[in-house]
C-alpha cells in the first residue's frame, strides 16, 4: 500500500523545507562577506529530498550525509544556531567549530556526520544499519549521496553487502545532474541510476526529487521493507541544484546541451510548489506567513548566536582530534 503524507503533517514539512531555504541563503551571506571558512556546498533547489526522505524516519535512525549536508540535518531536526556555529568554525558549533560544514555532524539526531570524501557516508550508513541487526533493534540507516558518488566503489562494494545482508539500509541517490561539472550523462550509461538496484537483487525507484510527497512515498515504502528485514532499497532522486557546485562556482557547463535547463528547474521550485500545496489543502496565507515569521525568528537567532560565539581558543586545535 502506497504510503500518503497525512494533510495533518504539510505544515510541519513545509515548514523544514522553508526553514532548510533560509538557512542557505543566511550560509550563502555569510560565505560573501568571507566570515565563513572552507566552502558552501549549498542543497538549495534539493529540499523535498530530505525532507520526504526525513519525514519517514523515526527519531532513532540514521543518517549519512555528503558534502552538501546541511539539508539533511535541517531536515533531522538538528538545532540550526549550533549548525549555524559549526560552519562559522566557532565554539558553540557542533563539533566545537572543528568540523564545519562539510563534516558537521549532531550525533543527537542520528546524524552520522557529513562527509568530504564522495561517496564516504555509504560504507558509515551501511555499517550503522548492519549494528542495528546486530544489536537486535529496528532501526534502519539512510544514506544520502549524489549521483558522482554512484561510480565510487564505496557505493558498489556496500551496496552489495547490504543486499547479501539485507541490512536495513536506504540508498537514497540525489540525482542533480552533475558531479561537479561532470555530467552524469556523458559518464554514465544508464539514464535511471536507480537501475542499478537489478545487478543486487533489491528494489530501485525513480521518484520526482521536486516532490516531496513522492519522496515520502517511495521513501516511507523503502523503510518499511528495511524494517521487515526485506533489506535495503535504491531511491533515486531526480532533482537539480541551483547554484554551482559550491559558491565559488558559475557552473557556465550547465546550459552546454539545453540552455534553458537552469530556468526550467527553477521554474519546478520544490519550497514554492508546496507552499501552494498547502494553501490548497485549507491553510490560511495567514497561517503559512506565521510558518514563515517563526522560521525567520530561528534563522536570525541563529545566526546571532554563530557571529556571537568565540572562536575556540588556538590551544584547543588538537583537542578531540584523532591523529594517526
Ligand atoms: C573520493 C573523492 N573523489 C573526488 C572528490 C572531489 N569531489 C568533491 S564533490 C565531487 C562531486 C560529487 O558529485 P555528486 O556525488 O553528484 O554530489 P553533488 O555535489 O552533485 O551533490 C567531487 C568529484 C572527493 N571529495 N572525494
Ligand atoms: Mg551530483
Amino acid at each position: 500500500m502506497v504510503k500518503k503524507l497525512a494533510k495533518k503533517s504539510f505544515g510541519g514539512i513545509y515548514e523544514t523545507m522553508y526553514k532548510m531555504r533560509r538557512f542557505e541563503e543566511e550560509v550563502f551571506e555569510f560565505y560573501k562577506k568571507g566570515l565563513m571558512p572552507g566552502l558552501a556546498h549549498l542543497y538549495l533547489g534539493e529540499e523535498a529530498v530530505a525532507t520526504g526522505v526525513c519525514a519517514a524516519l523515526n527519531d532513532d535512525d540514521y543518517i549519512g550525509s555528503s558534502h552538501r549536508g546541511h539539508g539533511h540535518l535541517v531536515a533531522r531536526g538538528a538545532r540550526t544556531d549550533m549548525m549555524m556555529a559549526e560552519i562559522l568554525g566557532k565554539e558553540g558549533g557542533y563539533s566545537r567549530g572543528k568540523g564545519g560544514s562539510m563534516h558537521i555532524m549532531a550525533m543527537d539526531r542520528g546524524i552520522l556526520g557529513a562527509n568530504g570524501i564522495v561517496g564516504g557516508e555509504i560504507p558509515i550508513a551501511t555499517g550503522a544499519a548492519y549494528s542495528a541487526v546486530y544489536r537486535g533493534t529496528e532501526q534502519v540507516a539512510v544514506s544520502f549521496f549524489g549521483d558522482g558518488a554512484t561510480n565510487e566503489g564505496t557505493f558498489h562494494e556496500s551496496v552489495n553487502m547490504a543486499a547479501a545482508w539485507k541490512l536495513p539500509c536506504i540508498y537514497i541517490i540525489e540525482n542533480n545532474l552533475y558531479g561537479i561539472s561532470v555530467d552524469i550523462r556523458d559518464v554514465t550509461n544508464t539514464r535511471d541510476l536507480a537501475d542499478r538496484a537489478k545487478a543486487y537483487g533489491i528494489p530501485g525507484v525513480v521518484v520526482d526529487g521536486m516532490d516531496v510527497e513522492a519522496v515520502y512515498a517511495a521513501a516511507a515504502e523503502a523503510v518499511d521493507h528495511a524494517r521487515k528485514g526485506k533489506g535495503p532499497t535504491i531511491v533515486e532522486c531526480k532533482t537539480y541544484r541551483w547554484q554551482g557546485h559550491h559558491v565559488g562556482d558559475p557552473a557556465v557547463y550547465r546550459a552546454r546541451r539545453d540552455a534553458d535547463e537552469k530556468k526550467d528547474w527553477m521554474e519546478r521550485c520544490p519550497v514554492r510548489a508546496f507552499r501552494a500545496k498547502l494553501i490548497a489543502s485549507g491553510a490560511s496565507e495567514a497561517a503559512v506567513a506565521a510558518i514563515e515569521g517563526e522560521v525567520e525568528r530561528e534563522i536570525q537567532a541563529a545566526v546571532k548566536y554563530a557571529v556571537d560565539s568565540p572562536y575556540p581558543d588556538a590551544s584547543e586545535a588538537f583537542d578531540d582530534v584523532l591523529i594517526g
